[in-house]
């Protein structure tokens, strides 16, 4: 079985690569605001929508030119919209240029997505790791990544880190539901029964921004087609808290949960956000422990002396 998250990536990384071997290949792009990209793309997005539409009958690309079809993408019933909100520094960006808010909790994204069918096993946060099939194309139709027999793990948490982008994909993941079944087939095929499948559709601010690739241009909008078959529950720094959870502020987005960010500013410590921190509240007690003693995880001040001889327990006492 394969793991990880590896072509969307990996084309990242031959690109980078190529252009560092031959500075005639280097492409300067530069760098624009996240707010003016971020109009451009959404009229780009709906002009796509309202010049498209959704053929049931065709397998390996429902999603057709056709403007003169009804209904298109834009009026199909079924269509929906997600806001998702980037912060400027998920993308390296300039933050002078932005306002104090927009710094904090980001700019409003719209993630279209036409929910061909919603799944009916278990719901998926963008904490989990999914088992995925998947197309993801640029709006001129054109291919730039697929997997579609049998599947791949992704790790959701991951595609939403700063400076990854693709967080449209694990946004969009996160809207559907696993299968009831996967089956495996003679031939390493899978069938799978009642497995949520939609198509998403997202600005350079969820994809790759203004890291151009070999199929992707620099502040491209793209679609993504996602069919999810299974799903596993993480909890990336084994503290016993479940990383969505560790999502505090209920947002999706798990890199703006930090509970010891002070105290890791003021110590020039790496800057863990709690899903991946295995001591939250930076007192020197693991969380695990904590939980065990049954103290509060996620206040320092907290201590627990149930033998009563005046020094916090912990757990190796
Ligand atoms: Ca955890
Ligand atoms: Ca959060
Ligand atoms: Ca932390
Ligand atoms: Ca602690």
């Amino acid at each position: 079985m394969k793991t990880g998250f590896t072509l969307l990536f990996a084309a990242l990384f031959i690109v980078s690569c190529s252009n560092n071997s031959n500075d005639n290949d280097l492409i300067s792009v530069p760098v624009e605001a996240l707010s003016t990209i971020n109009e451009q793309n959404e009229a780009e997005i709906i002009v796509f929508l309202q010049s498209h539409f959704y053929d049931n009958e065709s397998s390996i690309l429902p999603i057709e030119e056709a403007p003169e079809k009804t209904p298109s993408l834009w009026d199909d019933p079924r269509l929906g919209v997600k806001q998702v909100y980037v912060r400027p520094s998920e993308f390296n960006l300039d933050t002078t240029a932005y306002t104090a808010a927009e710094i904090e909790s980001g700019i409003a994204h719209n993630l279209y997505y036409l929910m061909v069918q919603e799944g009916a096993g278990n719901t998926v946060t963008t904490a989990d790791s999914v088992y995925v099939q998947y197309s993801g194309r640029t709006l001129d139709l054109a291919l730039f990544d697929q997997v579609r027999q049998g599947g791949l793990w992704f790790d959701l948490s991951r595609i939403q880190a700063p400076q990854q982008g693709f967080r449209g994909f694990a946004e969009g993941a996160a809207l559907l539901k696993t299968a009831t079944q996967i089956a495996e087939n003679n031939d390493g095929t899978f069938s799978a029964s009642d497995a949520g499948r939609g198509f998403f559709f997202f600005g350079s601010g969820l994809g790759a921004y203004q890291n151009a690739q070999a199929t992707i241009p620099a502040y491209g909008a793209m679609f993504f087609e996602i069919t999810v078959l299974s799903r596993k529950i993480t909890d990336h720094d084994g503290d016993g808290i479940p990383s969505y959870l560790e999502d505090l502020n209920k947002n999706g987005f798990l890199f703006d949960d930090n509970t010891d960010a002070a105290y890791e500013a003021a110590n020039n410590l790496a800057v863990l956000p709690n899903y991946f921190d295995n001591d939250d509240d930076g007192d020197g007690t693991p969380t695990a422990c904590e939980i065990s003693l049954g103290l509060d995880p996620l206040n320092a001040d907290t201590c627990y002396d149930a033998d009563q001889d005046g020094d916090c327990d912990r757990c190796d006492d």
